[in-house]
């Protein structure tokens, strides 16, 4: 997906032509608006060869997840086909999947992990 980059609008006072103020000079101040960040899903998915502990121990990890949580998390992904991990601005959701896909490659698990926009 392409990166969509905000339009930084500069702050200046624009000036109305004298005929819209009957003659007086009118200054108005645009303010900048910034946008929040697009905010983005990691999402693990389900395989039959990555052990459970492994996937609790990568969630707890590099997501912040509790045992308790990251045991569920896992769950999920193994009934459902796949689960979300966490939320966050594109960067650092791009860093997490670089950090599982590394971490399962060294341990020669098969375990995939992807990052996709959140719809809005
Ligand atoms: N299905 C795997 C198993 O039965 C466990 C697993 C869970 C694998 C989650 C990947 O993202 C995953 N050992």
């Amino acid at each position: 997906m392409a990166t969509k980059i905000p339009k930084i609008v500069p702050i200046q006072p624009i000036q109305k032509p004298d005929s819209d103020t009957g003659g007086t000079v009118l200054l108005e101040r645009r303010t900048q608006k910034t946008l929040p960040p697009h905010m983005y899903q990691v999402v693990m998915l389900n395989d039959d060869y990555t052990p459970m502990e492994f996937v609790v121990i990568v969630l707890q990890e590099f997501f912040g997840k509790d045992l308790e949580t990251s045991t569920m998390i896992m769950l999920k992904i193994h009934l459902d086909g796949k689960g979300i991990c966490g939320v966050y601005t594109r960067d650092v959701a791009a860093t997490k999947v670089d950090q599982v896909l590394d971490a399962a490659n060294k341990a020669g698990h098969p375990l995939k992990c992807i990052f996709e926009p959140i719809e809005s």
